[in-house]
């Protein structure tokens, strides 16, 4: 009887993720739909807390109002080998198809392991059994395998932010066969587009204990998880007001000068060299008269302890030094690079300014940019939305220009046709793209995840095949 009384009482929602805010009310995007999850629901949200000499089992608590947070303990060696190392040295890369740059040591795995495992013994500590476990991201792929062993039976689901690679990239992964065993420890794992869930399923055909059911639904050892696309989306109504309220910070550009904007993390995925080279290509072949674009491009430098954000970040430089060499004039720079991170409403207010957004990935899991500058956009008279093909936006977001990055006729070409695009055509594309970013946004995306995981029937153990 006691049994049936906490069956119908509604679980809390665990959130696992690396980074957790430190803000009461985080400022926006991912951290904050999660924040409002747990508002609504309730529950406890753990990620990693700041490295330190020797790392501690157990959770400690962080002082939050409406619901618990709290951090797993991590030494300065771990975060050098879990986070540095196996997670942005190697899952980054691989997951993003540069398995060119992998740096593949033993001991990042096994680190990678031990934190995971430690985490999964925190949380076994403290879950209740009618909790919902929600995962996030690359950082824990086998977290839920690890609570699995310790005996948990709730429900728990996994969201990939991150592209999911080719079945032959994860050949270069000295775990690579256990991946299928990892996912299907989870009831649900959702990743951003169809592209994802195709290549997942070409990885989960090739292991002798997975079984498709189809529907996204799987049989792993006799134990049913499913698959399934959720595009993550952004809080539209919220940017589009920021973008609407806040002063354009001053560019010292003419007011009629047409503006191009990128702002990405200065990473390898996020194609900035290929998108000046674009641009490059662009000015090579404008004609000499036409107005002078500047091109604006934002992107902090992002996980700079690691030794391929270091190359990117000189390889940008002398591309934008080059290019700028060949075309400046006394009163143009036509690409202005900055380095710094921009507060949010400025962010949006450059981005309802901006002509052209330059959202060109040579692999996204999606890019909130694209939704973003979508949002931002001043209805009755749109910027244009150059998107590339490799984006995970790229699904939803057809009535965008689309580009192929690593061709730079075909971008400059692109840039061409933004700059030139009449006001009808940029209504009609924007209307459409406009749709989906308001439907789909942030919102939906929580909801239908959690709705979905909800619904997973009561836990089976694996069974071996018969
Ligand atoms: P990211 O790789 O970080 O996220 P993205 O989706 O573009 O990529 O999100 C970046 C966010 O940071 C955006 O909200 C953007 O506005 C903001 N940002 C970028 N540069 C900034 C700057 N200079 N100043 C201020 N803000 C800046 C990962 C995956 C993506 C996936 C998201 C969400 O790599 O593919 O879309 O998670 O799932």
């Amino acid at each position: 009887e006691a049994d049936a009384e906490a069956q119908e009482k509604p679980g809390r929602l665990i959130v696992i993720s690396n980074r957790i805010p430190t803000d009461e009310v985080p400022a926006g995007g991912l951290v904050y739909a999660i924040h409002e999850a747990l508002n609504d629901i309730g529950g406890l949200w753990i990620g990693a807390g700041t490295p330190s000499d020797e790392a501690q089992e157990g959770l400690t608590e962080v002082k939050s109002e409406a619901y618990d947070k709290a951090t797993f303990s991590l030494s300065r060696t771990e975060y050098d080998r879990y986070y540095l190392g196996y997670s942005n040295s190697v899952l980054w890369p691989l997951f993003h198809h540069r398995a060119d740059l992998l740096s593949v040591y033993e001991r990042d795995f096994e680190a990678y392991r031990e934190v995971n495992r430690r985490v999964a013994r925190a949380v076994a500590e403290i879950a209740r059994p009618d909790d919902m476990i929600w995962i996030q991201d690359y950082h824990f792929l086998m977290l839920a395998r690890e609570m699995r062993d310790l005996g948990l039976k709730n429900r728990i689901g996994l969201f990939l932010h991150i592209p999911f690679p080719n079945a032959s990239d994860i050949l270069a992964l000295p775990q690579g066969p256990q991946i299928a065993n990892w996912l299907a420890a989870h009831d649900l794992v959702g990743l951003q587009t169809q592209r994802d869930v195709a290549a997942a399923r070409e990885t989960l055909r090739r292991d002798p204990d997975c079984e498709a059911m189809g529907n996204g639904n799987w049989l792993f050892r006799g134990r049913e998880f499913a698959v399934l696309s959720f595009p993550i989306g952004i809080d539209a109504e919220e940017f589009a007001r920021k973008a609407a309220e806040s002063p354009v910070p001053e560019l010292q550009l003419s007011p009629d000068a047409p503006l191009l904007l990128g702002v990405d993390r200065l990473d390898y995925s996020k194609g900035l060299v290929h998108r000046f080279r674009g641009f490059g290509a662009y000015l090579e072949q404008r004609s000499q008269h036409g107005t002078r674009p500047t091109f604006l491009q934002i992107a902090p430098v992002s996980r700079e302890d690691v030794s391929a954000y270091q190359d990117i970040r000189e390889e940008l430089e002398r591309a934008a030094g080059s290019i700028n060499g060949a075309y400046a004039d006394l009163d143009w720079t036509p690409i202005r690079y900055v380095r710094r991170h921009v507060a949010r409403e400025r962010l949006a207010a450059l981005f309802r300014r901006a002509n052209v957004a330059l959202v060109t990935p040579l692999a996204d899991g999606m890019n909130l940019v694209a939704k973003e500058f979508v949002a931002a956009q001043n209805p009755d008279d749109p910027g244009v939305l150059i998107l590339s093909h490799f984006a995970g936006a790229a699904e939803q977001m057809q009535a965008a220009l689309m580009v192929n990055p690593f061709d730079h006729g075909n971008f400059a070409h692109a840039i061409d046709r933004a700059l030139h695009m009449s006001l009808a055509e940029r209504q009609d594309r924007h209307a459409s793209l406009r749709e989906n970013v308001f439907k789909q946004d942030i919102a939906w995306w929580t909801r239908t995840y959690l709705n979905r995981l909800s619904r997973v029937p009561a836990y089976q153990e694996d069974r071996p095949r018969d």
